[in-house]
């Protein structure tokens, strides 16, 4: 509970237990990464658009540079960027508020997995400048190329990267045990599991198919050091090693990823689409157990990776089957979603904008999934380009769109002010557009035969048509001013977080229980412990009447 003793600085902002403030040192980490990741796209666009030319801000692009690249701006997206904002960042903040509790269970704990990040984070960079060069690797680390030192050209660059991604798992793997510990203990009294908000509940599901694909990789990791720096050869096959057991072992857990940042961000939007659309969420107990489908069949998937491979065909065939099934239960959620938002009165404001945009861009990251999921036309668009398209459709609505649509919609609660509506909106066109200019044209340049991970492609005249590098060219323009479009947004989360009009405690009327507190909420949240009763996020903070759910909102 709210406790009066006067804190320092550090122990405050630093070494701080609370859990807000462990969210917030996550958001604003994972907000630095992925100008850290955008910057290094921004280098690689230029340099396949303009080939060989100096890049404003970076000079001349090397081959080795092009591959540390495109490998740190995969690895930092997914692991610096959309982990920390999406699970450990809002999961952190507003879990113990969503379920009216004080703090997470183990706070101590917490500090740990953050610090446990930050130091990932550091070396992660690092790696970037250390003799040698970053790790160019891919960031799946294929062996044996990511093996030995011999092949990848970095002696330092990719074991720092290794074990900066082992420490981001360790990391996240305590943050997991967190989440799940506490909303199975803390929940305020009344709130049963049917009462759970559904973004809570994703990022628990999300926690628990992290925490059970992870352990294969990180052994598979540290025997990938070992054959790195101590001349082992679990993956060489010159030592008799097998380069295939380690894209086992990535993609064990590198589909099941995909679901754990996936599903917090439709907890996101789910979220904010009932809130905007004045309706309870339809089916919420449909898509809650959709979304334990989903996290449950994606551990049966991801040798869809694998299928040139050399793996058995009848082995294809089955990941074929498994992969189509998993697109039902996203499928069925987004027509929950779609269905929620049917007779609602809808309000388009800029969080509302953000959640709608993901339903439309992530459906194409879907649709277009089946074709690489599907065995017989993966063999052909294998490792082209049209793959990159497809995962940005799916990732930068998971990352970006979905992150926005959160920082947009919870900024009052967490610094007590709102943002600008109208540079918001800005913000989000400037975004939108450009992001569909960046990445339709790569479908059409890996349709093309365009292969991924090549650093100019001057030297293959099928691709080098005027044609085809005019859409390269055209890719790299979308980006670069999406990329200016981002400078709004900046300025209105700084501007606002000092000058932005002040926001009461539930300035968009919801109906969940981080509402009911306090915006900013104080250390212990709660002044009073609220109640929960009868049915899904209704609540009752003591001496308040219940205002918001949506049958009480005056039409
Ligand atoms: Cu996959």
């Amino acid at each position: 509970m709210a406790e009066g003793h006067a804190q320092s600085f550090w122990s405050r902002y630093v070494f701080s237990t609370d859990h807000k403030i462990i969210g917030l040192q996550y958001l604003f980490t994972g907000m630095f990464m992925g100008l850290v990741g955008a910057f290094l796209a921004y280098v690689f666009r230029m340099q396949l658009a303009f080939p060989g030319e100096s890049v404003p801000l970076y000079g001349v692009v090397t081959p080795l540079q092009y591959n540390a690249l495109v490998t740190n701006h995969g690895a930092i997206m997914i692991f610096w960027v959309a982990m920390p904002i999406l699970i450990a960042g809002l999961g952190n903040y507003f879990i113990p508020l969503m379920i009216g509790c004080d703090d997470m269970v183990f706070p101590r704990l917490n500090r740990l997995s953050y610090q446990i990040f930050f130091l990932s984070t550091v070396l992660i960079l690092a790696s970037l400048f250390v003799p040698g060069g970053g790790f160019g690797g891919a960031w799946t680390a294929y062996p044996p190329l990511s093996a030995s030192a011999q092949y990848n050209h970095t002696p330092w660059g990719a074991p720092l990267w290794l074990i900066a991604v082992a420490l981001e798992f360790v990391a996240f793997l305590l943050g997991g045990i967190n989440f799940v510990t506490t909303v199975m203990n803390a929940r305020a009294p009344g709130m049963g599991p049917m009462q759970i908000p559904i973004f809570v509940w994703m990022v628990v599901i999300a926690s628990i198919v992290f925490m059970a694909s992870v352990g294969p990789l990180v052994a598979g990791a540290i025997m990938l050091l070992f054959d790195q720096l101590f001349g082992t050869h679990f993956y060489d096959p010159k030592g008799g090693g097998d380069p295939i057991l380690w894209q086992h072992l990535f993609w064990f857990f590198g589909h099941p990823e995909v679901y754990v940042v996936l599903l917090p961000a439709l907890g996101i939007v789910a979220e904010v689409i009932t809130v905007f659309s004045r309706k309870k969420l339809f089916a919420y107990k449909t898509i809650l157990y959709t979304a334990f489908a989903t996290g449950i069949i994606s551990f049966f998937v991801w040798a869809h990776h694998q299928f040139v491979a050399g793996i058995d065909p009848r082995m294809a065939h089955l990941f074929t089957i498994t992969t189509l099934i998993i697109s039902i239960p996203i499928a069925e959620m987004t027509f929950a979603f779609i269905a929620t938002l049917y007779g609602g009165s809808i309000e388009f404001r800029t969080p509302m904008l953000w959640a709608l945009a993901f339903i439309a861009e992530f459906l194409i990251g879907g649709v277009t999934g089946i074709f690489l999921g599907a065995n017989a036309t993966d063999i052909y668009l294998h490792d082209s380009y049209f793959v990159v398209a497809h995962f940005h459709y799916t990732f930068f609505p998971i990352a970006v769109i979905a992150g926005f649509a959160a920082l947009t919609y919870w900024f009052p609660k967490m610094f007590g002010r709102h943002m600008n509506e109208t540079l918001g909106k800005i913000h989000f066109w400037g975004t939108i557009v450009p992001f569909n200019f960046v990445f339709l044209p790569l479908f059409v340049l890996g349709a093309a035969g365009e292969h991924r991970r090549i650093y100019s492609y001057e030297h293959f005249s099928q691709l080098f048509t005027p044609g085809l590098q005019n859409l390269r060219v055209l890719a790299t323009v979308a980006l670069v001013v999406m990329l200016l479009f981002q400078f709004v947004f900046l300025y209105n989360f700084i501007r606002s977080l000092f000058a932005g009009e002040k926001a009461e405690e539930n300035p968009w009327k919801a109906n969940t229980l981080e509402w009911a507190a306090p915006s900013p909420p104080p250390h212990g949240n709660f002044a009073e412990m609220p109640i929960v009763y009868r049915g899904p996020y209704e609540y009752s903070v003591p001496g308040r009447p219940l205002d918001y759910w949506p049958q009480h909102v005056p039409q």
